[in-house]
């Protein structure tokens, strides 16, 4: 029986990690996020505890009281909130980063996930195809915390022997659970409108292309990491992953596909500065070698199926 802590759990990825792990584990989920009284499906493996991962005394109560084996920390603030609250950003990205770091060196935590992210990359970066080991410095509050974090990760694997594993995330794409405080979530959004018949007004620039990956390959291939063996994990700071790279313009044309009728207005905002600053792809070649990373979803798979559930939940 593994018990695994799932922290920042009612975000995009934690709403959909949840039952990733449910199928591939057989002890307790502790499923723990700042809400007070939220809509947790009922299932007897799963436990939800409010947790700030800002409160250091608590994230250890929490691992050692109940015998965590495994953490998944995805507590995070994005990018486009992390340029609205800086301070947040850093004291939540690496207070709570370290706070669970130390609690999993203290109680013996066998395996943690931390995932990073493609705004790591500063401006001046290779754009296309972006090597993992990279000298341009990220100029986002968001980007400068996980880049931080990618050291620590890698610090407290050399130092304590800690199985720190991530990825890093290009976009994610999914229809259920909205994100709301990245840059790429316009894609989201965009998908969503088409499908529901509504005119859609982008915050970034037509032609800005940005990496992106489908939500179920992005769940497996973060399973499929976690469960490699520990030799064949080289990388402690983080292994790139993407699908495809598209622009808005370029999405808004495959959409429109499905929706003849639907349009898009152009009228882009801060968030197209932090945009300017990432990679258009990035190269996943070590993902490939080590741990066989291989999305099934293209973009047009992607938006089809996308498109199709957007659909049934607006009936
Ligand atoms: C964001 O846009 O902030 C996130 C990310 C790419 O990490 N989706």
């Amino acid at each position: 029986m593994t018990n695994i802590l799932i922290t920042g759990s009612l975000g995009q990825v934690g709403s959909e990690l949840i039952d990733y792990l449910l199928a591939s584990y057989g002890g307790t989920i502790y499923v723990t996020d700042v809400q007070k009284e939220p809509k947790i499906r009922e299932n007897s493996r799963i436990n939800y505890e409010f947790l700030d991962v800002r409160d250091r005394e608590a994230v250890d109560n929490i691992i050692r009281n109940r015998n965590i084996d495994e953490v998944y920390h995805l507590a995070s603030i994005l990018s486009a909130t992390g340029e609205k609250d800086p301070y947040l950003a850093y004291n939540v990205n690496l207070t709570g980063t370290v706070n669970v770091l130390n609690a999993c060196v203290t109680r013996d935590v066998k395996k943690v996930f931390i995932p990073s992210t493609i705004g790591v990359y500063g401006p001046e970066v290779q754009k296309e195809n972006a090597p993992i080991r990279h000298n341009s410095i990220p100029t986002t509050m968001y980007g400068i915390t996980k880049f931080t974090t990618e050291m620590l990760s890698q610090y407290y694997f050399n130092k304590y022997n800690l199985d720190v594993r991530s990825l890093r995330y290009p976009g994610l794409l999914s229809y259920k659970v909205a994100p709301t405080a990245g840059t790429t979530d316009y894609a989201v959004d965009m998908i969503k409108h088409a499908a529901q018949g509504n005119l859609y007004e982008c915050y970034l620039k037509e032609e800005t292309k940005l990496p992106m990956l489908y939500m179920p390959d992005a769940m497996k291939a973060t399973l499929r990491m976690m469960t490699s063996p520990q030799e064949s994990i080289r990388i402690r700071t983080s292994y790139n992953v993407m699908a495809y790279s598209f622009s808005p313009k370029e999405l808004e044309e495959e959409v429109r596909k499905l929706n003849p009728d639907f349009n898009v207005k152009y009228n882009p905002d801060f968030r197209q500065k932090i945009a300017d600053t990432w990679p258009y792809s990035i190269n996943t070649e070590d993902a490939v070698k080590d741990w066989n990373f291989k999305p099934e979803y293209d973009l047009k798979a992607t938006v089809a199926d996308m498109f199709k559930n957007f659909k049934n939940q607006s009936i």
